[in-house]
């Protein structure tokens, strides 16, 4: 595994374990991290030995947003000429699942970032949060898109209008976030679920991951025909067939991912 000036990554089995590491800022997000985790999830979606990853940070910090040192001086110019922020699309290109575990502050580009994972693990001290509007900005990686839809208008805009912080059981009665475990023991939780996840086909795991995606970005009738059709395509895999004999024969299935 290669390493990496602002993450720490290290493969747990078959789980790929990311640690955003900037604690001297909150793990605040700068050009070398958005660098470092396209790199980063680069080599994990493409090392067929991995099934899952798990993206986190520190017990104080998923991460407290976009860098504001480094965006302070920037221009009109600047940002719309280079799109900024625009590098994180490929967050959300990866094909194989990524779960957020989220401990502490993940504040603006952090709760952003956290809602670009396909779900959110929260430890119990998480906070949420779109405060950019204290700033004199809005969200800018997806966060008033991803938050509402999330969570629903009233919440997402009184966040994004207020910049209040949402705690973690808020959070999980809003839909925000999967599961709230102690922070003691996200990391061990988080790492076990993308276990399981790791364990299944991975064509089937791709297959659903996209299509509750598809939910996201499409209309009801659209969705379901999508669904329908990538689960007729399994039907042409090798994993069907030896998933569907192995319950029937009551014996643990050997996925080949063909
Ligand atoms: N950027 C840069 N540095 C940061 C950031 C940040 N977002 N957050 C924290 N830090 C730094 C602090 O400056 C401090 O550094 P130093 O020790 O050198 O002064 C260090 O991290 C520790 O932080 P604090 O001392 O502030 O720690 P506290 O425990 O007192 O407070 C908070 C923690 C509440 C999280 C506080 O740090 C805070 O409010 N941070 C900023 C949160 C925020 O506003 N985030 C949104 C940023 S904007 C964004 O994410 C998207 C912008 C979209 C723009 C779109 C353009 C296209």
């Amino acid at each position: 595994i290669p390493t990496y000036e602002t993450l720490l990554v290290e493969t747990r089995g078959p789980v790929t374990l990311i640690t955003l590491n900037r604690p001297q800022a909150l793990n605040a997000l700068n050009s070398q991290i958005l660098a470092d985790l396209i790199a980063a999830l680069g080599a994990y979606d493409a090392d067929p030995g991995q099934g899952c990853a798990v993206l986190t940070g520190s017990e104080k910090a998923f991460a407290a947003g976009a860098d504001i040192k480094e965006m302070m001086t920037l221009s009109f110019a600047d940002v719309f000429g280079g799109d900024f922020f625009s590098g994180y699309d490929r967050v959300t290109a990866t094909r194989k699942p990524i779960i957020a575990a989220v401990a502490g502050y993940a504040l603006g580009g952090g709760c952003e970032l956290a809602m670009m994972c396909d779900f959110i693990l929260a430890a119990d001290n998480a906070k949420f949060g779109q405060p950019e509007i204290k700033l004199g900005v809005t969200p800018g990686m997806g966060g008033s898109q991803r938050l509402t839809r999330a969570v629903g208008k009233a919440k997402a805009m009184e966040m994004c209008l207020t910049g209040r912080m949402m705690d973690a059981v808020e959070a999980e009665r809003s839909g925000l976030v999967s599961r709230i475990v102690p922070v003691s023991e996200l990391v061990d939780e988080a790492v076990k679920t993308a276990t399981t996840i790791a364990g299944m086909g991975p064509l089937a795991v791709l297959a659903n991951k996209e299509m509750v995606n598809a939910a996201f970005e499409t209309g009801l009738k659209q969705g379901i025909s999508f669904e329908r059709r990538l689960f007729h395509g399994l039907f042409g895999t090798a994993d069907q067939t030896e998933g569907m004999a192995a319950f029937s024969e009551k014996r643990p299935a050997k996925w080949t991912g063909a």
